[in-house]
């Protein structure tokens, strides 16, 4: 005892559901002891909590792995590959749907984990070199798809600039046999605006710094990322943390050595990056009657396959169709530079579809048998800048969308699973209700295509006014006209606040409509078309419906999360910032969630499942049960000197209290397994 406690002061408590009191002090306390002494994870129940460590630790690597394989949950420390496995195991035994939702703020550790547990799945699924190939692809796509849809940004080195959602597929053997990704809004504005202090998307600069000479001389580039308008307005594309001439070898190699050479269009690819930059140079000037002209036009022929002279007129003249004709009106400097930079995006933003089917096809399972899945969510976290556009807008309410799927899924499930098994446990009040700020965001949704489908005068400003009159006096949106009143704080004309989850946000409403509407003119909407580039409408709303149906994936499946958080705004390791930690912990509902686990049961399991493993332990029941499985279980829990208070039977599930008790039976369960031999384990994968 005095040896566990030792332990215990050291290194803190594995599982918050095993600590003393549940205080924001305590929680904070044992988590600050464990980052410490670089534990990183801890456990509420079956959620993982994880510190952003900000240093490698030597806790990856095979070995790990392989104590961690087949383990039983809360047999070993806290770790990601405990809760990969279990999952994995559950699915195999379960024959079910699993997904992994990963949240937390921008720079927390979101994109980390979902590779640590790719990877972990890479090297503890059975294999056989066909399926190494289906492996090898998912774990080559995340270089190309970070190279492409990451960056730079105040919050992170390598922020994830689009949402991802993966799944893996297995067969009944447990073989990975297959992949596909959903990808969700890619901040394409990157590619030809950064904020100061921030990047382009990588790859840009992995080709520019580390692209052989002879590639290079083909693409017309300069090895020299300030020649580019469109690297270097963020002023920094040269970064201590990040070796782009290293990466640019990385993304390359996955590129080229894939399996059955599917990246053959590699050099096409290349190309079109490069044309992105080119665009980027074009620049204009005004002819004496104020229409704007090329001022270079020898970026031109570094176009990929577009025909100069359409592109030219595409980028200085507006085509209008009149009643039989069509009419060429010159575009101002500002026109021309909007045109050139929607193309750019509008190239970039295809180009990206293109890689993630291409990546899709690859990973396709062929084997029509049946197959369960793990999904991997990562996507882009909750981010607050000094000013927030259109892009954070549509980022914070994926997250706030998330969130609520969390709470739906953790604590009403909770609830309504102990409702529907008729027991009674939970005195909290939990709310569950829709969040205020996703209806809200949803009717700014709406307004705002009413906006951009209005013709004439419609703009920013307009559409702002248009939610003031809606919403004036709701307390989670506010304008410069109530700011005052409502938050002592004043904003500018042209912001609006919304008071999310995780904190209020400022918004400036400047770009929101044409950032929404994601139009091409017409003309270059042309030539795009020589490029096979599709044209979008209504950017938020279509990122509405696609997350409901991401939703619509998630809620069909069983949950598992991980909540990470950034122990500090300055990337440091050995830092724990206890106010910043303190406000991640309480918006993300931890405390919540842990005073809901104490309140009920840590563990439940279905009658016939829990006999199926358990049985062997009481001679009523091994080797069969032949009545009800409910009875059979209450058989065997007697049996095992259950007491009364340490579970309780639904109408189709045991819930055990605490943890500890299912570990004594596991435990038991482990010796007898190992009495029995492989007889065992035989009968009980034969159910
Ligand atoms: P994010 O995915 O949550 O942010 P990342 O996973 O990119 O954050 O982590 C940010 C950085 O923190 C990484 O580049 C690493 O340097 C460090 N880091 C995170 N997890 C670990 C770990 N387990 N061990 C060591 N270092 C780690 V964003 O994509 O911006 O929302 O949109
Ligand atoms: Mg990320």
């Amino acid at each position: 005892m005095e040896g566990a406690l030792t332990a215990r002061d050291r290194v803190g408590i594995q599982d918050f559901v095993l600590l003393d009191e549940t205080t924001d002090a305590a929680f904070l306390s044992n988590l600050k002891k464990r980052f410490s002494r670089d534990l990183i994870y801890t456990y509420i129940g079956t959620l993982l909590v994880s510190v952003n460590p900000y240093k490698e630790l030597d806790i990856y690597n095979k070995k790990q792995m392989e104590t961690y394989m087949g383990i039983n949950f809360f047999e070993l420390p806290p770790h990601i590959y405990a809760l990969a496995d279990n999952a994995y195991q559950t699915m195999l035994t379960e024959f079910d749907n699993h997904f992994i939702l990963i949240s937390g703020e921008s720079g927390a550790g979101k994109t980390e984990a979902s590779k640590k547990i790719l990877q972990y799945y890479a090297v503890s699924c059975p294999s056989t070199t066909l399926l190494n190939t289906v492996r090898d692809k998912m774990l080559m796509s995340n270089p190309v798809l970070e190279a492409f849809g990451n960056a730079k940004t105040l919050k992170n080195d390598n922020s994830s600039r689009f949402g991802k959602y993966m799944d893996i597929q297995f067969d009944s053997q447990g073989d990975a046999v297959g992949g596909h990704i959903l990808n969700y809004l890619l901040e394409k504005s990157r590619v030809v605006h950064q904020n100061h202090g921030e990047r382009n998307f990588h790859i840009f600069y992995q080709l520019v710094e580390g692209g052989e000479d002879d590639l290079l001389h083909q693409l017309g580039l300069e090895r020299d990322a300030q020649h580019y308008n469109y690297l270097t307005q963020g002023e920094c594309a040269i970064v201590s943390s990040i070796n782009d001439r290293n990466d640019w070898k990385t993304v390359k190699n996955a590129l080229l050595s894939s399996p059955h050479g599917f990246f053959h269009s590699v050099q096409h690819l290349f190309g079109i990056v490069s044309s992105v930059l080119h665009l980027g140079n074009i620049r204009f000037e005004s002819n004496s009657k104020g229409q704007a002209v090329l001022a270079n036009n020898d970026e031109l022929r570094w176009l990929l396959g577009v025909d100069a002279r359409s592109l030219q007129e595409g980028l200085t003249y507006r085509k209008i169709e009149a009643r039989h004709d069509q009419v060429l009106s010159p575009f101002t400097v500002d026109h021309a530079i909007y045109a050139r930079d929607a193309l750019a995006k509008a190239i970039y933003g295809q180009t990206f579809t293109w890689l993630v089917n291409r990546i899709n096809e690859s990973m396709e399972n062929k084997d029509p048998s049946r197959k369960t899945v793990i999904g991997l969510l990562d996507i882009y976290g909750f981010e607050v800048f000094y000013v927030n556009s259109f892009e954070q807008f549509c980022i914070n309410y994926c997250n706030e969308k998330l969130q609520q799927l969390f709470i739906q899924l953790t604590l009403a499930s909770e609830q309504e699973e102990y409702e529907a098994e008729g027991i009674e446990v939970i005195p909290n009040h939990i709310h569950t209700g829709v969040s205020e700020v996703v209806l809200i965001v949803v009717l700014m949704m709406i307004l705002q295509d009413e906006e951009c489908l209005r013709p004439g005068d419609a703009t920013d400003l307009t559409f702002l006014e248009r939610l003031e009159d809606k919403m004036g006096n709701h307390p989670h949106f506010v304008t410069h006209k109530l700011a005052d009143k409502m938050t002592r704080k004043t904003l500018e004309r042209g912001d609006f606040r919304l008071l999310h989850y995780a904190g209020e946000v400022t918004y400036c409403v400047v770009g929101f409509l044409d950032k929404n509407n994601d139009l091409l003119y017409r003309n270059i909407k042309d030539v795009s078309l020589q490029m096979n580039i599709f044209i979008f409408f209504q950017v938020a709303t279509q990122f509405k419906s696609s997350l409901l149906k991401l939703t619509e994936i998630l809620m069909a499946k069983e949950a598992w999360y991980i909540r990470c958080l950034k122990s500090n705004e300055s990337k440091q390791p050995g830092q724990f910032d206890e106010a910043l930690i303190r406000h991640q912990v309480k918006y993300l509902g931890l405390m919540e969630h842990l005073r809901v686990r104490r309140a009920g049961f840590a563990y439940r399991r279905k009658f016939d499942v829990f006999l199926k493993r358990y049985k062997p332990l009481c001679p009523a029941t091994w080797p069969h049960w032949r009545g009800e499985p409910a009875d059979g279980v209450e058989v065997l829990v007697q049996h095992l000197g259950y007491l009364p208070n340490e579970y309780k039977m639904g109408r189709t599930k045991i819930f055990i209290r605490h943890p500890r008790t299912l570990y004594a039976t596991e435990d038991a369960f482990e010796k007898c397994k190992h009495e029995l031999g492989e007889r065992t384990s035989a009968v009980y994968y034969q159910c």
